[in-house]
């Protein structure tokens, strides 16, 4: 079948994200005066759990004490909207060859959409920064975390995507950095073409159908002849 969308993951794929959402989650707690500080090392282990609120919560239960899921809720929507103001600040690019491909893709009438653990509104956030447009501008599709029931490696998230997109998964490429998000879209029976980032360099990320350090110089018909291999 021939390739007529491009899915893409959100952090970490389209930008190195994780380094402002970690400033912002610490920001936070000092800020509430929790005494959470999540180190590099620490972070990288975290991210295991998809979802900022999910992550808290985790803490929480390895720690075995901590704040009810409704302070973890009202914690996390100050990270959310600090996480905002880093990037309207310009504080993160997007990766190697995101910005062509995306034109590319434009250009060739492909469909593009956002398959991501994150919300509608950092979505926004990052769009108005890697490409100074509303995210609508452009994505066709966004399908975010908290409207499915089960975060990345379920494949929910993609599944609402190519609902959204009204195509099969065979007519459709994701783009990944980490293990649970390449779980999550072979789960919805799609080809993935994985660029593991700062924090997901190291995962295994075997399950996808082809690994490249960044997006430098990948092609339309390369992606071509992933779907169709
Ligand atoms: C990324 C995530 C996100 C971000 C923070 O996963 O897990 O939770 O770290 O976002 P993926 P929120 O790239 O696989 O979608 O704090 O907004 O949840
Ligand atoms: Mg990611």
């Amino acid at each position: 079948m021939s390739l007529r969308a491009l899915i893409f993951d959100v952090d970490g794929t389209l930008a190195e994200t994780e380094e402002a959402h970690r400033a912002a989650f610490n920001a936070v707690f000092a800020a509430h005066g929790l005494g959470w500080h999540w180190t590099v090392e620490d972070y990288r282990h975290l991210l295991r759990v998809t979802g900022g609120k999910e992550r808290m919560a985790a803490h929480r239960a390895a720690l075995g004490a901590g704040p009810s899921d409704a302070q973890i809720a009202a914690l996390h929507a100050e990270k959310t909207a600090l996480f905002a103001q880093f990037l309207a600040q310009g504080e993160v690019a997007a990766r190697p060859g995101v910005l062509a491909l995306v034109d590319a893709a434009r250009a060739r009438g492909l469909a593009l959409a956002i398959a991501t653990t994150t919300s509608p509104g950092n979505v926004e956030a990052l769009c108005r920064c890697l490409w100074n447009r509303p995210a609508a501008q452009v994505f066709d599709v966004i399908a975010a975390g908290d409207e499915v029931a089960e975060k990345k490696p379920a494949p929910d998230v993609y599944l609402l995507a190519l609902q959204r997109l009204g195509l099969p998964a065979q007519a459709c490429l994701a783009l990944e950095d980490s293990r649970n998000g390449v779980l999550a879209a072979r789960g919805a029976g799609l080809a993935v073409l994985a660029t593991p980032s700062l924090y997901s360099a190291g995962e295994d990320l075997s399950q996808a159908l082809r690994i490249l350090p960044d997006l430098a110089g990948f092609t339309l018909p390369q992606a071509e002849a992933l779907v169709r291999a």
